[in-house]
């Protein structure tokens, strides 16, 4: 974990609970992952503690007697935070803080700052700061001025420092101000989309840090930011790649995700995500090497689910081979999880395999199809320049027959195209 040296670190407990259908192994992963999450947001994780619970306690989540337990835990290991793994109602938000008299943040919280820390672009930033007030308007109720101990850190970037004394109103107006930026920020990138819309595109999706970035820069030259840390890439980032026979794809990195993603996040950051939704094929990353990928795998697919662009082609790619103990692992996904490749980015092994694929794929979901017009209809030729490739026109009279092959998307917005006028096409 990368930690940068000058920065004032701080110190939290964590809380997981184990519900009645869990293993403790299972919850003691989900805890690496918020430790994961807490170091990426500036703070060293101090001690775990673990509860197992049949019912959740609607004002303490972990019940009065623990949370004694936790505010003598935090004042004995001088804490300066407790992070739950699970989401806290505004309720049980300020009744653990009135015990235990420190910050106390949830998971959405810690994911939320995360993001604020990490938003770079104007796009990002506007993203990110709708979905913490959207986060906030529902918690209006929390107060950390009162705490002695703390002002300012994790949990309280961006808007929260200021914005939490204002009323709700003035902040459902910054709400509609951020809203329609983003709405201008959408269109002008839909614009931007549609000038390059004649190159075939691959997305990049995944769990956050199994080595999306790492892939768009080993395929590409680019030089994408790539930390061992949870949501280095908030931007979606295009790179065209070459493959063989001087075939270019245009690769595109974007947002990871994770477990239990806020949904005002996914929300907010739907514009950015819409690059992924434009595209003609995702590359599903999976890092092969982590314990518990087969969840992630599943967190991913609800996602994509949710974003509604499941339904396009789909090759995993498995990374990060280098760093797996049993190979025996490989056979079987082959044999489970077709069309998929097996590859290390960092280490630049199998990287022609992942070519080959996308060659594939590029065949496999490109369309020939031919299309009559009449001679003078220049507007729609250009049109069609725009959208893919122009094989071969023949004049034949007044009519230019066009042989003309592109990706399946535009292949249906040529359709569309046409159809409106009357024209006529047929799919080859
Ligand atoms: N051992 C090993 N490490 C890798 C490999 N690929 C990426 N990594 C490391 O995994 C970490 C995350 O890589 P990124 O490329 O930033 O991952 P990402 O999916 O873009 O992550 P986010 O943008 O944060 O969601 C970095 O420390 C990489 O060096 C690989 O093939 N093998
Ligand atoms: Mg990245």
């Amino acid at each position: 974990m990368h930690k940068p040296k000058e920065e004032f670190r701080e110190r939290a407990l964590v809380v997981g609970i184990v519900r009645p259908n869990q293993s403790r192994f299972l919850v003691n992963d989900y805890l690496d992952e918020i430790e994961l999450l807490a170091e990426t947001a500036g703070a060293d994780v101090l001690e775990r503690i673990v509860q197992k619970r049949n019912r959740i306690d609607p004002a303490f989540m972990i019940g009065r007697g623990k949370v004694e337990e936790l505010a003598l835990a935090a004042k004995y290991l001088d804490a300066d935070l407790i992070i739950f793994d699970d989401d806290l109602s505004p309720a049980q938000v300020k009744n653990i803080e009135n015990v235990c008299e420190i910050k106390i943040l949830d998971r959405s919280g810690l994911i939320l700052d995360i993001f604020a820390k990490h938003a770079r672009t104007r796009e990002a930033r506007i993203q990110v700061e709708l979905a913490q007030l959207k986060y906030l308007v529902s918690r209006l109720t929390r107060q950390w001025k009162h705490l002695s101990r703390q002002v300012g850190g994790i949990g309280v970037r961006g808007p929260g420092e200021t914005q939490l004394e204002v009323d709700r109103r003035l902040i459902r107006k910054r709400i509609a101000v951020l809203e329609k930026s983003l709405e201008k920020i959408s269109k002008q990138r839909s614009n931007r989309r549609k000038n390059r819309s004649d190159t075939f595109k691959a997305a990049l999706v995944g769990y956050t840090n199994v080595g999306k970035s790492t892939i768009l820069n080993a395929l590409t030259n680019a030089s994408a930011l790539v930390e061992d840390q949870l949501f280095a890439t908030l931007d979606a980032t295009i790179r065209s790649a070459e493959l063989a026979d001087h075939r270019r794809i245009l690769l595109i990195d974007t947002v990871g995700f994770i477990r239990k993603l806020p949904h005002h996040l996914v929300a907010s950051f739907k514009s950015t995500l819409e690059e992924a939704s434009d595209a003609d094929m995702l590359l599903h990353v999976i890092d092969i090497s982590n314990p518990n990928f087969r969840e992630q795998m599943r967190t991913v697919e609800s996602v994509l689910a949710e974003l509604k662009i499941d339904d396009k082609p789909i090759l995993k790619v498995f990374n990060k081979i280098d760093k797996l103990q049993d190979s025996s692992l490989i056979a079987k996904l082959k044999n489970d999880e077709q069309p998929c490749v097996f590859i290390s980015a960092k280490r630049g092994i199998f990287l022609s395999d992942l070519r080959d694929q996308l060659h594939l794929f590029i065949e496999r979901f490109s369309k020939t199809m031919e299309i009559s017009l009449p001679v003078n209809e220049a507007e729609i030729i250009s049109r069609l320049h725009d959208l893919g490739e122009i094989l071969s026109i023949d004049y034949q009279d007044s009519q230019a027959i066009i042989n003309f092959k592109t990706t399946t998307i535009n292949a249906d917005r040529v359709q569309r195209l046409i159809a409106e006028k009357n024209f006529h096409v047929i799919e080859l």
